[in-house]
C-alpha cells in the first residue's frame, strides 16, 4: 500500500544571506522551520557580516534569482512568499515579475532599507523600485516606523510633509501606495511598550502592545515577517496571523542570546529547549 505522506506548507523566501544567522535568509529558515513550514529559497545577495555590522553586500544576478524561484514554483505548491533584502533594482524587477504570476499566493514584504545597526541595504533607486513594483502586490508590508517614513518621504519631497506625519498617516500613505495591509512596528518609538499596529484600507485594524525588552536585537524584523508568512501559509486569517506572529517573535526575543561580540540574536527554537 502506498501512503501519501502529509506535506508541510511551503514558503518561498527571497532574501539575502547573513552568515551570522542573526538576520537574513538564515533567520527566515530557522523561523519558518520552527513554525512547521518547509522554507525554500531564492538567494538574492550574499552579505559579509558578523554580529557587529555589515561589511559588504554582493547581489546575485537577477537571472539567477529568477531561475531559482521559477524552478521551485514549477516543482511544488507554494503557500506564501516572504521577501527581504533584494540587493539590486534588477532583482526587485525580477521578483516583482515572478510574484505577479501568482497573485493568489499571500506575500509578506519586509522593506529592509537598513540593518538595525544602520548599514544601508537600499539606495534611492531601489526604494523607488520597491514602492512602484512590489508594494502594490503585497498582502502585508512590515515596515518599522523609520522605514515607513523613508518610503513615504520620497513621495512628499516637495512638501516635506512626511517628517510630521504620525503613524496612522504614514500607514495610510503606504496603503494608498497599494499595500493591502501594513503592519507598522513600533520598536523604534520612544514608548515604554512596543506598539505594533495593523492597517488596511479600512484604517487601523488592531494594535498590540508588548513589554519592551532591554537590548537591541539582530534579526527581529526578519523573524516577525517570516513568522507572519508561516501563519498565512498555514491558512490563518490576517489578524490572527499578525497576533500569533508577534507572540512568537516576542518569545524569540525574550530568549535571545549573544553568540558573538555584537548584538543579541533571537532564539527561534526557544521551545525546543524547554523555553516558553
Ligand atoms: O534584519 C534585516 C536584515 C535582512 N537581511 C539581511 C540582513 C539584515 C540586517 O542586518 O543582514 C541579509
Amino acid at each position: 500500500m502506498t501512503v501519501t505522506p502529509p506535506t508541510l506548507p511551503v514558503v518561498l523566501v527571497f532574501a539575502a544571506s547573513d552568515p551570522s544567522s542573526g538576520a537574513g535568509i538564515q533567520a527566515d529558515l530557522l523561523t519558518l522551520a520552527s513554525l512547521g513550514c518547509h522554507p525554500v529559497t531564492a538567494l538574492t545577495a550574499v552579505t559579509v557580516q558578523d554580529t557587529l555590522g555589515v561589511a559588504s553586500v554582493h547581489p546575485v544576478e537577477a537571472a539567477v534569482v529568477e531561475r531559482q524561484a521559477r524552478a521551485l514554483l514549477e516543482d511544488m505548491p507554494v503557500a506564501a512568499f516572504k521577501i527581504g533584502v533584494l540587493g539590486s533594482v534588477e532583482n526587485v524587477e525580477a521578483v516583482a515579475g515572478i510574484v505577479a504570476d501568482y497573485p493568489n499566493i499571500p506575500l509578506v514584504l519586509d522593506p529592509v532599507l537598513a540593518s538595525g545597526r544602520g548599514d544601508e541595504f537600499a539606495d534611492e533607486a531601489l526604494r523607488a523600485a520597491l514602492k512602484a513594483l512590489l508594494l502594490p502586490q503585497c498582502t502585508v508590508l512590515t515596515p518599522n516606523t523609520l522605514e515607513a517614513r523613508r518610503l513615504v518621504e520620497e513621495d512628499d519631497a516637495d512638501d516635506a510633509g512626511a517628517a510630521t506625519l504620525d503613524s496612522d498617516a504614514l500607514a495610510a500613505r503606504l496603503v494608498e501606495l497599494g499595500a493591502a495591509h501594513v503592519l507598522l512596528t513600533g520598536t523604534h518609538a520612544h514608548t515604554p511598550e512596543v506598539i505594533n499596529a495593523l492597517y488596511s484600507e479600512a484604517g487601523l485594524l488592531r494594535a498590540d502592545r508588548w513589554p519592551r525588552l532591554p537590548g537591541s536585537y539582530h534579526g527581529s524584523g526578519c523573524t516577525l515577517a517570516s513568522a507572519l508568512a508561516a501563519c498565512l501559509a498555514e491558512g490563518m486569517a490576517i489578524e490572527a496571523a499578525v497576533q500569533a506572529a508577534q507572540e512568537y517573535t516576542w518569545h524569540t526575543l525574550a530568549h535571545a542570546f549573544r553568540p558573538g561580540m555584537g548584538q543579541f540574536v533571537p532564539d527561534r527554537l526557544f521551545w525546543a529547549r524547554g523555553g516558553q
